[in-house]
């Protein structure tokens, strides 16, 4: 990596950094999405920069959520897009789910080089944009609220990532499940989600896709019993007690008192 000494101690979370701007000079990325990158490695810091046990419990769920689907839809925004392009198209692939581009900061053009990013990566379709039969969502006023009739619209789970806002909660009113991920366990996102795997994205993508993988060969009942002993209130509880012991845990020599 072009500027980073060989063995640099934080090589892993500067390379992440990397993609993301690259992502912004080609159009994917939007500013704010920089800074929102900052915050994740803040809380990644925090929580280990490790997939944790809470996290790998909420992939489970989310695996089975989205295999138990009728109409399951992964919806990208321009952070996702830039960083695992790949690992959408093959989650999509593994629990037969479309995948739709739906931004914050809304433009058409970068509507576009996200659909051709996933398309890139191998996606046969990508919802979103003009002509894809747009519709609004009851409720909420951010251009988030434009979505695809046969996609956001009329999906039963919603999968998405990267956003701190109230889309999460007008879609749960349009009694839909929704799946987040987000390194933040107090974001209102993560708070008002059926299911929150607080992870970063490029393990949380891998990491569900796997648990579907293993899920290949259960039946609905079985699926529906691990979806259904799920608990998000107390994972998201795991979280922040997990950040709490290991602060406890470091501050231990370092404190005077
Ligand atoms: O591409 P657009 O126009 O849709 O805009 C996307 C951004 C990311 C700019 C927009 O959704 C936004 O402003 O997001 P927020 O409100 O900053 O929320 C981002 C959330 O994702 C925060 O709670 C972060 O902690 C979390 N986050 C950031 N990076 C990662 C992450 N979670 C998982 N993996 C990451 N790499």
């Amino acid at each position: 990596m072009e500027g980073v000494p060989e063995g640099h101690p934080r090589a892993v979370s500067l390379a992440a950094r990397h993609v993301l701007v690259d992502g912004f000079k080609r159009g994917l990325v939007c500013e704010p999405g920089l800074i929102a990158q900052g915050r994740g490695e803040a809380f990644d810091y925090l929580l280990g920069e490790r997939t944790n046990g809470f996290a790998k419990k909420a992939m489970e769920a989310a695996a089975a959520t989205l295999l138990l689907g009728k109409s399951p839809v992964i919806s990208v925004n321009g952070n996702m897009a830039a960083i695992c392009p790949r690992g959408i198209v093959l989650l999509a692939r593994e629990v037969g789910a479309r995948i739709e581009a739906n931004l914050f900061y809304r433009t058409d053009e970068r509507v576009e080089r996200v659909r051709e990013a996933l398309k890139e990566a191998g996606a046969r379709e990508v919802l979103g944009g003009k002509g894809s039969g747009e519709t609004k969502i009851p409720e909420l006023f951010s251009e988030r609220r434009r979505v695809s009739r046969k996609g956001i619209y009329s999906a039963d789970v919603v999968l998405l990532a990267l956003e701190d806002g109230d889309r999460t909660a007008a879609l749960v009113r349009m009694k839909k499940k929704v799946i987040a991920i987000d390194l933040n366990p107090l974001s209102v996102t993560s708070q008002t989600a059926t299911i929150t795997v607080v992870d970063d994205i490029s393990r949380a993508i891998p990491g569900i896709c796997m648990a579907a993988e293993r899920m290949r060969g259960k039946g609905r009942k079985e699926l529906r019993a691990i979806a259904g002993g799920y608990d998000n209130k107390k994972n998201l509880g795991a979280a922040l007690l997990a950040i709490c012991r290991r602060m406890k845990e470091l501050s231990k020599g370092m404190s005077r008192g």
